[in-house]
């Protein structure tokens, strides 16, 4: 596998992390001012020589950390990747992104999440990548990855549902995704069934969710998240863009903050996932239908075997397409890929 686990050639051990943390919210606690060595070795209880290992460690990974031999150490500046450390930071959940994983190359970050999820990791766990290798859609279908641009993110989820329930999980994970675009910025984000985020018609994200399942019950879902955020244009496919182009185009020119992004987004992961346990499935059809980019359109169905058109005219309590067809008749459609046709 061509991970990097944490940013090192091998995962680093718990209490190694532990400690970049705890430097860090040191540093980050004095703001502008210097923090001075024996201080600093005192708060975080190490001697001199593990402070400067570990200031190292965290300049390789990308923090500004400014050393003065007469002043101590300073944070200058603290990068965009979606690191545990900073993702971590000021998180306001309790499941998910209790466990982080970051990685700088995987082949897909839903491979790995699986095989974790097998070895038993918890409920919430994330895994993030700077870039996949083999990032992946439905059906086999290539997901674009390119490095640093993108939020590429797979959590884990052991819910007590059905198998045939999975789809309320990527309309949900939808919903929590829109939402986060719209929080932190103006965009109109919007939602085309199955797993797309469109913003100006063209996709911003996709949704890929895989499942262990028993007959009756599901083992676990893996929940995958591709997010187009700062990506080079030319790295994406025909109909895609990213959410900084599309600031772009209403005349605001700045990078979005993927780590802000990507902590807002397990929020809203959260706070949805609380909702559909306490209080099912309905509040959730509210908000995806009140962020639909297609209710009421006419669209063309493709299915497997076939393909037709009709108008999208609801959102069943399964997550199904509930299409009206010319003739009158409601077909529900459970998995399949749309085209809005006017
Ligand atoms: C999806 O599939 O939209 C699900 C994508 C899920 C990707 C995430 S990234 C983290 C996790 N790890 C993985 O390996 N996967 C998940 P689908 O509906 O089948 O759409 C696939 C189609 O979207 C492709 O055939 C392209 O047309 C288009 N596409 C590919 N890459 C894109 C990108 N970066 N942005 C927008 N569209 C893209």
């Amino acid at each position: 596998m061509s991970a990097i686990n944490n940013f090192e050639g091998h995962p680093p051990t718990i209490q190694g992390r532990m400690l970049d943390e705890k430097i860090l919210n040191i540093l980050r606690n004095s703001s502008d001012s210097y923090v001075s060595g024996e201080e600093l070795c005192k708060l975080a209880d190490v001697s001199r020589a593990a402070i400067w290992k570990h200031v190292e460690k965290l300049r390789e990974e990308g923090y500004d950390i400014e050393a003065s031999p007469h002043l101590g150490y300073r944070l200058v500046d603290i990068p965009d990747s979606l690191i545990p450390s900073e993702i971590k930071y000021a998180l306001k959940t309790k499941v998910f992104g209790k466990e982080v994983i970051s990685y700088k190359k995987v082949d897909s970050t839903n491979t790995i999440a699986y095989e974790l999820a097998e070895k038993g990791i918890g409920e919430g766990a994330s895994i993030f990548a700077e870039e996949q290798a083999r990032g992946r859609g439905r059906h086999g279908r290539h997901w674009y990855s390119p490095a640093k641009g993108g939020i590429y993110l797979s959590c884990i989820l052991r819910p007590k549902i059905a198998p045939n329930e999975i789809s309320k999980i990527t309309l949900l994970a939808a919903v929590a995704v829109a939402k986060s675009i719209r929080n932190l910025s103006p965009l109109n984000a919007m939602i085309k069934w199955p797993n797309d985020i469109l913003v100006n018609n063209k996709k911003v994200c996709g949704i890929l969710t895989e499942m262990k399942a028993e007959q009756d019950r599901v083992d676990f879902i893996i929940l995958g998240i591709g997010l187009n955020v700062n990506t080079q244009a030319r790295h994406l496919p025909k109909g895609a863009t990213c959410l900084k182009d599309e600031l772009c185009h209403s005349k605001i020119e700045r990078d979005i903050s993927r780590v802000e992004l990507a902590r807002n987004i397990l929020e809203n992961l959260e706070e949805y996932y609380s909702i559909l346990k306490k209080e099912g499935f309905k509040p959730i059809i509210e908000e995806w239908k009140s962020l639909s980019a297609m209710l009421g359109s006419r669209i063309r169905v493709i299915l497997q075997n076939r393909t037709f058109e009709g108008q999208a005219h609801n959102i069943d309590e399964n997550g199904s397409l509930v299409v009206r067809l010319d003739s009158g008749v409601l077909e529900r459609v459970s998995s399949g890929d749309i085209i809005m046709v006017r």
